[in-house]
């Protein structure tokens, strides 16, 4: 390798590693990379797998295709040669940031694991020029900019395949650009991302902002940070739709290149369709089938046949329904397909709520999936639960045989390997290396749970990376922590139901204890990382207050030595990468039944911390694996919390009430402080006022109800710290029976249940 980078630097460049800038060893180790790669075999099969996703949070892609490639050792000997760390050269690569959070990560190591298998599997999305906003915190509040990624040193190739596709009353031309996924030492699959050469990154001005209306210079600027964004809504369908037909489009040309009859289709394709985004493709390839001479019936039985839908989420805000003049407008060419599509389900089923199109003439995207697929999944066990029992159940009865569970899972390449550097190599060289290629090896680790030694060196490695953490926030933000403080970390997209308010409380409460001469045993660092929708009022109010605590915290050095509370800037793949690993505490508080799954969890118990949760999404099956002495659990229990909804459904004066738990002093001690005239000296009235009044009056996702439980268990948790040889076998359990969580036992599943590849 050093050779090969010598003589990249010397034809590029006229320089060598002994000479060479960051920038320069990075342009060459990624044309090394990306040459690597090439030479690798494409994975074929008879069966093809296209994962259509409007989300690849791939994050940055140096440190992780190497390690696929089997060079992540040699690349650090060599660069350490010349005095570079792989992590610094890193920092020359822009994060594409092209998903949101949990969704959109989870495709991104649903790839890693489908190429690790050798499954052959293509991922397609759409190209955004600008990734999720990048977050700027100034004035204590979140500003929003833009967030280029694309460079002419990038993993992108633009390739010669373009298909047309029909926008409202105009046909574009598209253009397909692919990135390699190497799989762990094996061959390659591609993520094909679909863009249109008339998009014009010149039309943005202050922030984000950019006129909406002209959609062939708009069209693939920028992933929408979800749907709060009013006017942004019918740009999104124009994105959907190219997606889906050039998704349609390339599917029908592969394979019909391969060799097979698209009357075939679904014994040669099957599709995931990733959330209700992509649901267009099944009247897409509908049209494009009974184009091709099928009738409509033999092209609804065959995409019946290959279209698979997975669901992410029970709120039902977030279950796409869109008006059917969007579609008219945006998709025309299929809007008589999906009129079809609803004609023949009211021929069979009379209940107004399986409909596809309702009576204000809205179109419910997952109602096509379902009628239309051939296999439905929930993404953790509780969660598939709740979608047969309650949120889909009139569905469930329908087709009982299409709904089933797979558990979401993480990529351990990047979240372990690749991040974790001094853990992977230590747990190498206790179980040896069988772990890198099968995570459920960990186990062997349980052997060590008695093992002084063993302990004292994770708690040790544990320390080494809290250092390291605070190394690069001080970089970064300047900001100075204390390793032997705890590290209470909850990093998630910032939403009422991920309940970062019900942390905050609980920073309010050790505040005040230490203000009156109470203070905890051992300093507690609590950190924050989460962007929140632009349009999201409440959620940047939370923000505001995290940043408010903050800085009234750090100006009053007597509380400041025992409790700090910092804000991550610009939350992303890149940041998760250094908090994870330092992390003691994974905060994991949704309100029970609201979290599908969460992956984020997977990742912090994997490097080592000790989950603080309630019993919701995969929070269930991690305290299942660990055993109740190695979770604080707190909290309603979900079918108390569906219980509560449904009586306020049947009458809005009942079910859960703020205000009766408001009338607790204690409670109403730490509530009232957001309005305290100390952070009011700090903050903005409006914002703290606003959110006070949310959560006394309203408190949709009953912070109240479970916040004297979570102190209690947060107190709980920072006390067991305290014996650190009992902490420490905590952690190892955790890393131990982690290896449920990876994404290859997930996407094996799959295989096994849906995709028969
Ligand atoms: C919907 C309509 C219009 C515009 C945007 C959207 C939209 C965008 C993004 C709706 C939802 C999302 C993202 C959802 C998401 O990330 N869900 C998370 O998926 C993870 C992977 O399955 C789970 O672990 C999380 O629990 C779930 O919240």
């Amino acid at each position: 390798m050093e050779e090969k980078l010598q003589t990249i630097l010397h034809e590029r460049f006229g320089t060598s590693l002994q000479t060479a800038s960051r920038e320069e060893v990075y342009a060459a180790l990624l044309e090394l990379t990306r040459q690597e790669m090439a030479a690798r075999p494409k994975i074929q099969g008879e069966r093809k797998l296209y994962y259509v996703s409007a989300e690849f949070l791939i994050g940055k892609l140096l440190s992780n295709n190497l390690l696929n490639l089997g060079l992540f050792d040699e690349a650090r000997t060599v660069l350490s040669r010349y005095g570079f760390t792989l992590e610094e050269i890193e920092e020359s690569e822009l994060e594409p940031s092209l998903g949101n959070g949990g969704l959109g990560r989870l495709a991104a190591c649903f790839l890693d694991s489908i190429a690790a298998l050798g499954l052959c599997g293509d991922g397609v999305g759409l190209n955004y020029h600008e990734g999720l906003f990048y977050q700027r915190l100034a004035g204590n509040r979140q500003c929003e900019e833009k967030n280029p990624w694309i460079t002419p040193e990038s993993w992108l190739t633009r390739t010669d395949v373009h298909f047309p596709v029909q926008l409202g009353e105009k046909t574009v031309t598209s253009t397909m650009y692919d990135i390699d996924v190497p799989g762990w030492k094996g061959g390659r699959n591609t993520l094909h991302l679909f863009d249109l050469d008339t998009v014009d990154d010149g039309i943005i001005g202050d922030g984000i902002s950019f006129d909406k209306g002209d959609i062939e210079r708009c069209l693939t600027l920028f992933l929408y940070p979800d749907d709060s964004d009013e006017a942004g809504r019918l740009l999104r369908v124009y994105q959907q739709y190219f997606m889906v037909s050039n998704t349609a489009q390339l599917i029908l040309k592969e394979t019909e290149e391969r060799g097979y009859d698209v009357r075939d289709l679904h014994r040669h394709v099957v599709v995931q369709i990733n959330d209700t985004h992509p649901t267009m493709i099944i009247p897409e390839l509908i049209r494009l089938l009974t184009g091709r001479g099928l009738t409509m019936d033999e092209a609804i039985s065959e995409v019946e046949q290959t279209c698979a839908y997975t669901n992410h989420t029970i709120l039902a805000e977030a279950l796409e329904k869109w008006p059917i003049h969007y579609l008219e407008q945006a998709a025309p060419a299929i809007v008589p397909i999906i009129r079809e599509l609803d004609r023949r389900v009211r021929a069979k089923y009379d209940g107004e709520n399986v409909q596809i199109i309702d009576k204000d003439d809205v179109v419910h995207m997952a109602h096509i999936d379902i009628h239309y697929g051939f296999s439905v999944n929930g993404v953790a066990a509780l969660h598939t639960e709740i979608l047969k029992r309650s949120e889909l159940r009139p569905f469930y009865e329908l087709y009982p045989e299409k709904f089933n569970n797979k558990t979401n899972g993480i990529t351990f390449r990047r979240w372990l390997l690749d991040c974790n550097p001094p853990l992977a190599d230590y747990l190498a060289g206790l179980i040896g290396p069988a772990f890198r290629d099968d995570a459920s090896r960990l186990e062997d680790l349980l052997a060590y749970q008695y093992d002084e030694k063993v302990l004292l060196d994770l708690n040790s490695i544990k320390r080494q990376a809290k250092r390291a953490l605070s190394a690069y926030l001080r970089e970064t933000q300047g900001i100075e922590l204390d390793a032997h403080s705890i590290f209470d970390i909850q990093a998630k997209r910032l939403h009422e139901y991920k309940r970062q308010q019900l942390n905050l409380l609980s920073a309010i409460y050790f505040y005040l204890e230490i203000k009156e001469g109470r203070h905890p045993v051992r300093p507690i660092t609590m950190i924050f990382g989460a962007k929140a929708a632009p349009a999201y009022v409440i959620a940047k109010d939370i923000i505001h207050l995290i940043l408010c605590l903050s800085e009234l915290i750090d100006s009053d050095p007597e509380v400041r030595k025992w409790l700090r509370v910092v804000m991550v800037e610009n939350y992303n793949v890149t940041k998760a990468a250094k908090l994870i690993p330092a992390c003691d505490i994974s905060e994991q508080i949704s309100l029970a039944s609201k979290e599908a799954s969460g992956t984020g969890n997977m990742k912090f118990m994997l490097n080592g911390a000790v989950t603080l949760g309630t019993l919701d999404g995969a929070n269930v099956e991690i305290r299942d694996l660990v055993g109740e002495e190695n979770i604080a659990i707190f909290g309603k229990h979900p079918d108390e919390v569906i219980r509560l909804y449904d009586e306020k459904a049947k009458d809005p004066a009942a079910g859960y009430n703020p205000a009766e738990y408001y009338a607790d002093p204690e409670i109403a001690r730490l509530v009232d402080f957001i309005v305290d005239d100390r952070l009011l000296a700090i903050g903005c009235r409006e914002q703290l006022e606003r959110l006070h009044h949310e959560l006394v009056t309203k408190d949709w996702f009953m912070t109240l109800l479970d916040l004297k439980d979570y102190l209690a268990a947060k107190q709980r948790l920072i006390a067991a710290y305290e014996d650190r040889k009992a902490w420490a076998k905590m952690s190892l359990v955790n890393i131990a029976k982690s290896g449920f969580f990876s994404s290859d036992r997930t996407i094996a599943e799959y295989n096994r249940d849906i995709w028969h590849l």
